[in-house]
């Protein structure tokens, strides 16, 4: 914690943001450091961990600790750093691409194993770097660099995905709406155990179908129909509505333990506080003799 206010830039890197001029992923960078500065972390106190994909460049957009991963596996390499410094804060970035189609077994079983940390997955619908090709949450019969002729599989939810494999904190915001954004970036990393956030990211140069104005016609806030995100089956019904109305809010969360909590070993002081002189392996390494 620092000992004078933190502000936004104070986690600007040195690199001005390459992304298109108007990408959502500006308003994703800008609630991300609003968050860092409300919590009072220093760069020093977090690390993120980033993707491949115009979301995972924002490593070189952002002063923290950073390990910009393979496309896909952000998610296992922050699992390892958490559980190897339990004390350290750990966020996750990347794109649907990236996290819903490589990476999307590990989304699966994160959800369900609950270590704390969390993941904000930028939305736009699309794989932005690689120049506009199909993404899982694609929607039906959009034509992209690689569906001359409409895309034919259906899309993934992926907030009720996240909600049915067993995940214990699920948010979804808008890139265009910064103050609610920061608001949930913040209250996702708080959540004892994994967060998910959706965050609807326009790509203002692949996708001209969802794009500011249509996600500004749709969106919703789920306060303002009083939803109760402790109740599974109705947090299940939000999250599956999508064209007319989208939500954004906290679709679903509930306490249980993390798994940080649940395993022995990791009882005590973090394993990268332990002194190694007092790690005896010889008994394994006889019993594989
Ligand atoms: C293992 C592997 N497969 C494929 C790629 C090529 N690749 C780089 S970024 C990307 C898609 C990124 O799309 P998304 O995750 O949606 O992120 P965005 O660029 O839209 O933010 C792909 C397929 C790669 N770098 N590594
Ligand atoms: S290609 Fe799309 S997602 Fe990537 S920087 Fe440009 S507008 Fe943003």
């Amino acid at each position: 914690m620092a000992d004078t206010p933190l502000k936004n830039t104070d986690y600007n890197s040195p690199h001005f943001p390459t992304w298109c001029p108007g990408c959502g992923n500006f308003g994703i960078w800008t609630g991300l450091k609003n968050a860092f500065a409300e919590l009072g972390w220093k760069p020093s106190d977090v690390l993120v961990v980033y993707g491949i994909g115009c979301s995972g460049n924002m490593s070189s957009f952002v002063k923290a600790y950073g390990f910009h991963g393979l496309h896909g596996r952000a998610l296992p390499v922050a699992i390892g750093a958490k559980l190897a410094n339990k004390d350290l804060h750990v966020v996750v970035i990347g794109g649907d691409g990236d996290g819903y189609g490589e990476g999307g077994n590990h989304f699966l079983h994160a959800l369900r194993g609950n270590v704390d940390i969390t993941y904000i997955v930028h939305d736009n619908q699309v794989y932005g770097l690689t120049k506009g090709q199909m993404a899982p949450t694609t929607e039906v019969g959009e034509v992209t660099s690689s569906t001359p002729e409409g895309v034919i599989d259906q899309p993934i939810d992926p907030v009720a995905l996240a909600i049915a494999a067993g995940g214990s904190f699920v948010a979804q915001a808008f890139s265009g709406d910064t103050p609610q954004l920061t608001q949930l970036i913040i209250e996702a990393i708080k959540h004892p155990g994994f967060s998910h956030l959706n965050v609807l990211q326009p790509c203002v140069t692949f996708n001209h179908h969802n794009t500011f104005a249509w996600f500004y016609r749709r969106v919703y806030k789920l306060e303002s129909v009083n939803h109760d995100f402790s109740n599974k089956a109705e947090a299940f019904a939000r999250a599956l509505e999508w064209g007319e109305k989208i939500p954004t809010g906290i679709l679903y969360r509930e306490i249980r333990p993390t798994w940080e909590a649940k395993e022995k070993e990791l009882a005590g002081l973090p394993l990268v506080q332990r002194p190694l002189d007092t790690i005896n392996i010889s008994q394994t390494l006889q019993s594989l003799t």
